[in-house]
């Protein structure tokens, strides 16, 4: 697609992913975006002083990560972050979300670490030079192994550690490039569970107590670096992301659907209640008995600071049975669509949970989608990769969102997962949720036909 390209191709094209006519979401001022982050695609880990953080310990650690991968290239943004924003351009798309990572602009004494810390310089200049948008996230899952080393987020001290990163970064980069919105953590259920409670994930640690308590300390960082951050760029948004999904029952029992609304406290509540609500949801020490974390006195009122926005990323939903009292199983239904993750295409479960967030959280702050996609087994044919199943996914994702806020929900943007084709963490390079295919042993960047719908609805939106 270039400035010749007929309407009536862009517009044929634009319609495999559009939100519906007449949606808010075609509106100007809603922002579209893709996103990424720093260790799925930057690679150069030992470049301009990085220090190792815990993906770089847990990936050489055999059996961790499929095939055994990493993120040492990745998709070698490190160096190759001007053609990736060209293609950010091309896509016509008015913000981008992606990461900083920690352990590349800090040393172990929290000392600036220069070279590091002129990349993201660099990146946010070569953004607005293209007249792109910002949204910069603080921590999306590479702790400092120094860190860790110390006990990482079981360690209160990490909490202030991270509230020092906050406020060198947002002091380091204010001026440069336009960031629209900082967001402190990006998924903490990831970092917490995942990281400390299931061992899926860095630093592959299991168990229950320990997740409660590392949550805790990262909603605590979250709070502890609001001011920091709040004084240094007081024209963005300060926001928090979480990673959320509905939970349905598999049979209309009260046991079933008990065992959904237990979900829902362990997926939803118990990050966001402390966020919005300044407690704990009771109903997760049902789930997880005599797993309550240490709460020093102060600490809630610190983790409930206003925040600008609400990210959440969404992707697809649970179907849940109660095996017995306070537990939950998950059933894996057969015949219903899923991606090559193994995760169901439920879009109309984005509508049900932002209404039920409207519902639950009177001072629910504005929402943005700032993570939904779909992983597939994309290949180049000539010049071509054609997603079929990703144009679909997208489409009615954009029709739910487009619902949820005909009913009222404030949702303010929408960022696609990926842009890039990257490191899907524990599953490598198997999984591709790229809008852009990457062939990771030339690194050569392909539009897939999903790219060319976005950047055709962007184009048409954009005329008007
Ligand atoms: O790739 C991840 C991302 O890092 C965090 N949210 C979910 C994505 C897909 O698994």
């Amino acid at each position: 697609m270039d400035p010749t390209t007929p309407p009536a191709v862009i517009a044929s094209l634009a319609d495999l992913v559009s939100p519906p006519a007449g949606s808010a979401m075609r509106r100007r001022d809603f922002v579209f975006g893709a996103g990424t982050s720093s260790y799925q695609i930057e690679g150069a880990a030992h470049e301009d002083g990085r220090l190792e953080s815990i993906w770089d310990r847990f990936s050489a650690t055999p059996g961790k990560v499929l095939r055994g991968e990493n993120g040492d290239v990745a998709c070698d943004h490190y160096r190759r972050y001007g053609e990736d924003l060209d293609i950010l351009k091309q896509l016509g798309v008015d913000a981008y979300r992606f990461s900083i990572a920690w352990p590349r602009v800090m040393d172990e004494a929290g000392k600036p670490n220069a070279r590091g810390i002129d990349f993201y310089k660099r990146l946010l200049g070569a953004l607005s030079d293209r007249g792109i948008r910002a949204f910069v996230t603080l921590y999306h899952w590479d702790l400092p192994q120094h860190l860790e080393d110390r006990g990482g987020w079981l360690n209160r001290e990490t909490a202030y550690r991270f509230a020092d990163y906050a406020d060198l970064m947002s002091r380091e980069l204010a001026g440069h490039g336009d960031v629209a919105a900082w967001t402190t953590h990006n998924e903490p259920w990831c970092s917490a569970y995942l990281g400390y409670g299931d061992g899926h994930h860095a630093p592959g640690l299991k168990s229950h107590r320990w997740a409660a308590q590392a949550m805790h300390h990262l909603l605590l960082g979250h709070g502890l670096a609001l001011p920091a951050l709040r004084a240094n760029a007081p024209r963005a948004l300060q926001g928090i992301v979480a990673n959320v999904a509905p939970g349905y029952p598999d049979t209309d029992t009260p046991a079933d659907r008990d065992a959904a609304s237990l979900f829902e406290t362990f997926q939803n509540r118990w990050v966001l209640d402390p966020l919005l609500k300044g407690e704990y949801p009771a109903d997760m020490w049902r789930l997880w008995k005599g797993c309550e974390p240490l709460v020093l006195a102060g600490d809630m009122d610190i983790i409930k600071r206003p925040i600008d926005y609400l990210g959440l990323n969404f992707y697809s939903r649970a179907v849940l049975r109660s095996p017995s009292p306070d537990s939950i199983d998950w059933v894996r239904r057969p015949d219903v669509e899923r991606t090559t993750m193994d995760w169901e295409v439920y879009p109309q479960g984005l509508q049900d949970l932002l209404e039920a967030f409207k519902r639950d959280y009177p001072n629910l702050p504005p929402l943005y989608i700032t993570e939904n996609g779909m992983s597939s087994d994309d290949a180049v044919v000539g010049v071509d990769v054609d997603d079929l199943q990703r144009q679909a996914y997208i489409k009615g994702h954009f029709a739910a969102c487009s619902r949820a806020m005909d009913n009222g929900v404030d949702v303010r943007g929408y960022f696609i997962w990926s842009l890039l084709d990257n490191f899907e963490w524990a599953f490598g390079y198997e999984r591709r949720f790229g809008l852009v295919h990457v062939d990771f042993e030339t690194q050569q960047r392909t539009f897939k036909r999903s790219a060319l719908a976005y950047a055709a609805f962007l184009r048409e939106r954009a005329a008007g």
